[in-house]
């Protein structure tokens, strides 16, 4: 395995075909924590446990308050040299396509080339009616999305573990088929009304849920198509860059292999030297470690 920058540029000169799969990692450097680094989103205020349909129908006022939090922050932050970078690069090179794991619309905001940008797991800034009969879905980027969703001023988290153990209590309870009210679980969450979240403008009757792939639901099939038919045209694919994600979560992470079973070389950038994808990074891979807003503009240069 290398981290020999000369050896990737000459490979990535000569790469007519590539990929990049992108994770949380390439947005640390903007200010947005990542799932499961150093304090990340998982490991402090398990996402998971709100990233699900199970959750937003135990307590969609919750639910909305982590989503209304997150766009808040994603609003204030900027891209950076990494997100620019690959942007550039998807407008140079018409054989380069970028697969984002990212919800926060930072790619979107360097200017990627959208047909070049496939959001794998949606993103903060579409909404999308529940209700069975409406196919209402919109972008929409006004902060907070209802007055009701304001981030308090001391931008407490509203997703901390008493949070947490609302949603469990929540989910506890409507599996014993009590009603537990929210403000029963006596956490200082300012509780919000579900008649005050955000509703459809079309049927007048659905909730709006934040438009991201939550676990348990399949990713968007147009995305999926496009990821397949750029990888099943492509003869061969001779460069995948994995950056800034633990490449845990499926189907996302298992493009790498397949990219591999099509020819690619890997390059790896990553914070963290033991996340490394599924299968280990061969010798004729590369792992650059480091901050992904350092090393990809240096790399691509
Ligand atoms: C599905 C949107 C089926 C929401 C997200 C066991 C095996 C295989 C699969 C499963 C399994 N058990 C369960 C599953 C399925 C599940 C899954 O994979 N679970 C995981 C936990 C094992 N997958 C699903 O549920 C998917 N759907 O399978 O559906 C189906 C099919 C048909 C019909 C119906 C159903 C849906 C998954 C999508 C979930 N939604 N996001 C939201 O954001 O709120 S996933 C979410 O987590 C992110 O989008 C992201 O994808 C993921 C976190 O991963 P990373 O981005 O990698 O972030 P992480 O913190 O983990 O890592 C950061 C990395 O950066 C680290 O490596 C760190 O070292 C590095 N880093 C940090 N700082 C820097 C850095 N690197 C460089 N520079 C830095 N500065
Ligand atoms: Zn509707």
């Amino acid at each position: 395995m290398s981290s020999d920058i000369e050896s990737f540029a000459a490979h990535l000169q000569s790469s007519k075909r590539i990929l990049a799969l992108l994770g949380a990692g390439l947005s640390a450097s903007s200010g947005l924590p990542t799932f499961r680094g150093a304090g990340g989103l998982w490991r402090t205020h398990d996402a998971t446990s709100l990233a699900t349909p199970e959750a937003f129908n135990a307590d969609p006022a919750l639910v909305w308050q982590f989503y209304s939090y997150r766009r808040h922050m994603a609003l204030k932050a900027q891209p950076n040299r990494a997100h620019l970078a690959l942007a550039e690069l998807a407008r140079k090179n018409p054989g380069f396509m970028t697969l984002s794991q990212n919800v926060d619309g930072l790619s979107q905001r360097a200017k990627h080339p959208s047909d070049k940008l496939q959001l794998l797991h949606g993103s903060l800034f579409n909404v999308k009616c529940t209700s069975f009969y409406c196919s209402y879905h919109a972008e929409n980027f006004t902060d907070p999305i209802v007055p009701a969703l304001k981030i308090p001023l001391d931008e407490s988290d509203p997703t901390t573990k008493e949070a947490r153990h609302a949603v469990s209590d929540a989910l506890q309870a409507k599996q014993e088929h009590k009603e537990l009210d929210i403000s029963d679980a006596n956490i200082h969450l300012p509780s919000v009304k579900i008649s005050d979240l955000p509703k459809c403008p079309e049927c007048h009757k659905g909730l709006l849920r934040p438009g991201v792939v939550w676990f348990g639901e399949a990713l968007p099939s147009k995305v999926i198509n496009t990821v397949d038919d750029f990888i099943v045209d492509s003869d061969k694919i001779d460069l995948i860059m994995v950056i800034g994600t633990s490449a845990k979560v499926y189907p996302a992470a298992g493009y790498v292999d397949r990219a591999r079973a099509k020819g690619a070389r890997v390059a790896v950038i990553n914070a963290d030297r033991a996340d490394a994808p599924a299968g280990g990074i061969s010798d004729s891979d590369w792992f650059f470690e480091g901050d992904a807003a350092q090393i990809v503009p240096e790399i691509l240069r």
